[in-house]
């Protein structure tokens, strides 16, 4: 199939399609003829097939022109799956196993075949459902460090960020899209925009609220502006897939160099929100114990963040920024401490307004998220989505003078029971 011209591939043409390609048909086994194809996707963009054969089955994903969201009407290039192979081989490399296995890469078909999760589910479904992932905290806390300390100018050779830099320059069709969606259209009528109708007040509130707007258009300038290493991009808990005892991470199409707070903060938020949402799914007091483990993951995945980021800059800082020749080669081990804790503090103050905007454009914008979409009621989806906007808002607003996550996992409980 290389060099052909593009072709969605459907249940029924894939084995023909990809019966010829040694690497896919090698893994599957069998006649093609017999191969059992589903389509899985059930995303915002792309085409998802699982193909099962006589060995084994394995993933096939496929970029469509446009946004299945949406639609024809949204067109959307191909290209964006060219960027998710170029990131999901990069975060192979920094972050060892914390991705799937790849396959196959067609550029020309937009299409990429990989590892077959199994038994793995969706972090969010498994949030939903009330399940406690002893893992996640640890392995997304590894993750995000190791990839984002690892592909900055922390770490790199300068010449080969630089080319990295601008391979991903060209992800601008979809770095527009968290342009719009998450930093702009929730804070306006925007004509896809939707919420739950009982929020009609908080929504005008939010929306006339000038320290929030302003705020979140700093966050944008930021995000546009700060290309400080490769980021996922889209980094929220639809994108990682887990087990008890594994975690991956998937989907990083949205891949571009941008600010190392910008995946933290999306990570976290998912979180809050999982949070907010758990009185939506509760039946006599049953998400209590869900509650407080949603909190403690979130204060585990900072503290594994942070402890991380320390110990690479510690140890692996071999790139521009920084250098040792200006600290540790001088004696001056206090000076490089300095500067780290300056960069941490950095970080810390940009997740809490990624993630206040991150929880604004779930519940304002067009792309929501099914920890509140699943709350059928809308009286209590309101209630819910109603303490995380004023959560986001407190987050994004006054990112400067939180101090611990403590305090605002307190205002999380608070907001949460209604006070
Ligand atoms: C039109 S795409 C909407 C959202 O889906 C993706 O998963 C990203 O989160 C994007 O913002
Ligand atoms: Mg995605």
């Amino acid at each position: 199939m290389h060099g052909s011209t593009f072709q969605a591939l459907t249940v029924e043409t894939l084995p023909q399609r990809l019966g010829p390609v040694a690497a896919v048909a090698e893994r599957v086994g069998g006649q093609p003829s017999a191969w059992k194809v589903r389509e899985v996707g059930d995303g915002n963009l792309n085409l998802v097939f699982i193909v099962e054969g006589e060995k084994a089955a394995v993933v096939v994903k496929q970029a469509l022109p446009y946004v299945r969201l949406v639609g024809d009407s949204w067109p959307l290039p191909l290209k964006r799956s060219f960027f998710e192979y170029h990131a999901l081989t990069r975060q192979e490399k920094r972050a060892p196993g914390s991705v799937p296995a790849i396959y196959h890469f067609d550029e020309s078909q937009a299409l990429i075949a990989m590892e077959y999760l199994s038994p793995h589910i969706i972090l969010r479904r498994a949030l939903i459902q009330g399940r406690q992932l002893p893992r996640i905290a640890e392995d997304l806390g590894l993750f995000m460090a190791r990839t984002l300390f690892r592909g900055s100018d922390l770490h790199m050779p300068t010449r080969e960020r630089k080319a990295d830099l601008a391979l991903f320059a060209d992800n601008t069709e979809l770095c527009d899209i968290t342009e719009n969606l998450v930093f702009t259209d929730p804070y306006f009528a925007a004509p896809m925009n939707r919420h739950t109708p009982e929020l009609d007040p908080l929504v005008a509130e939010l929306r006339a609220d000038r320290n929030l707007k302003v705020e979140a258009q700093k966050l944008k300038h930021l995000f546009a502006a700060k290309a400080e290493t490769l980021v996922h991009g889209d980094l929220h808990t639809g994108s990682v897939m887990v087990t008890d005892g594994d975690t991956r991470v998937i989907d990083p199409e949205f891949a571009f160099y941008g600010p190392i707070a910008f995946d933290v903060g999306m990570l976290l938020a998912n979180y809050w929100m999982a949070f907010f949402s758990q009185r939506g799914h509760e039946e006599q007091g049953s998400r209590e114990a869900m509650r407080a483990y949603l909190l403690q993951v979130i204060e585990e995945t900072w503290a594994v963040f942070r402890a991380e980021f320390a110990r690479l800059w510690r140890t692996e800082r071999t790139g521009m920024l920084y250098h040792r020749s200006l600290y540790e080669d001088q004696g001056d081990t206090l000076g490089a401490e300095q500067a780290l804790s300056h960069l941490i503090h950095e970080v810390w103050t940009d997740m809490l307004g990624f993630a206040g905007v991150e929880i604004h454009r779930r519940i304002l914008g067009l792309a929501h998220n099914a920890d509140f979409e699943t709350i059928e009621d809308t009286g209590s989806r309101a209630s819910c989505e109603g303490a995380a906007l004023k959560f986001g808002r407190h987050i994004a607003v006054n990112r400067r003078h939180i101090h611990s996550l403590a305090e605002i996992n307190h205002l999380a409980q608070s907001l949460d029971k209604g006070l």
